[in-house]
């Protein structure tokens, strides 16, 4: 190559390396201000008290929404628009930019800590199993309905409950995906499945609320580990993300955080006492 190519060569280079120093911060930097302006931040949630729930009236509370409301006021974003998605539909959407953040009680674990930026733990949780009273096919694990040829388990469809009983090796058509908890209890009240499984503080509230003498709760489920969720944002909103959890800090350090989320049954304690690099490295 002779020297005056080189030269071009070099001067394109160096062009090319002012423009990018210059370019805008990224992309990121704008999400906060673009949700200031949209004076909302859509939310994804699942209808599954007492993580996520929607009254008949269209109003949304739940542990997962209210801190999330509490916190996006704090950052000039004063209303949260949610809309209902099963748990194995949230990362797509979020992804496909239909949701700002995922506020749902969607459990940390290593796969989605690589498909979205999580805060820092808010909600945590032991899995359960609805069964019959008596627990006639002696349940404790999922390995137990693996065991069992005849045995169905429901679940959340994309959730943890069905793939820690895939992964035990309940065979796929004996895991029933469940839409929602009125479903689930049906199901079982009806003997189409034979355990309905989901986080433990859910299977309470259902069961409280179904007021049947029928039904037992099989909880922890053995074997499985404690979960706790973050709000999951778009990878390519770290700096939002980031803002959330410098609040999300405050509220912990001020009992703010605890007053929230403990008239729900979830314990403050639990989620400031480990991290989202210790659950996203776990399991
Ligand atoms: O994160 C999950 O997959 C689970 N989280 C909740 C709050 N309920 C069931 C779901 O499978």
């Amino acid at each position: 190559m002779n020297y005056s190519t080189m030269i071009k060569q070099m001067a394109g280079a160096s062009a090319l390396a002012v423009m990018l120093a210059a370019a805008p911060a990224s992309a990121d930097d704008t999400k906060l201000q673009e949700l200031k302006d949209q004076g909302f931040a859509r939310v994804a949630i699942a209808n599954e008290p007492p993580f996520t729930a929607v009254a008949a009236d269209g109003k949304v509370s739940g542990a997962a929404p209210d801190v999330a409301r509490e916190i996006f006021k704090r950052l000039g974003v004063n209303e949260i628009v949610a809309s209902i998605s099963e748990y194995g539909a949230m990362i797509p959407g979020l992804q496909a930019r239909r949701h700002d953040v995922i506020t749902a009680g969607l459990f940390m674990k290593p796969e989605r800590c690589a498909a979205v930026a999580y805060s820092e733990p808010i909600l945590c949780d032991a899995e359960a199993m609805l069964v019959k009273k008596g627990n006639p096919m002696g349940f404790k694990s999922y390995a137990d309905i693996a065991a069992n040829p005849d045995a169905k388990l429901g679940a959340p469809g994309g959730g943890t409950e069905e793939k820690l009983a895939l992964d035990a090796g309940v065979p796929r058509d004996r895991v029933v995906v469940v839409p929602d908890g009125q479903s689930g209890l049906k199901m079982l009240q009806d003997g189409r499945i034979d355990a309905y499984s989901l986080p433990v503080l859910s299977i309470n509230d259902l069961v409280k609320k179904a007021n049947d003498p029928n039904l037992e709760v099989i909880a922890p489920v053995v074997d499985t580990p404690v979960y706790c969720d973050g709000a999951a944002f778009h990878k390519d909103n770290v700096a939002l993300r980031d803002a959330f959890d410098v609040e999300l800090k405050k509220m912990k350090e001020s009992g703010e955080f605890a007053k929230i989320i403990e008239p729900y049954g979830f314990s403050a304690q639990a989620a400031m006492s480990t991290s989202r690099d210790k659950l996203c490295a776990a399991q």
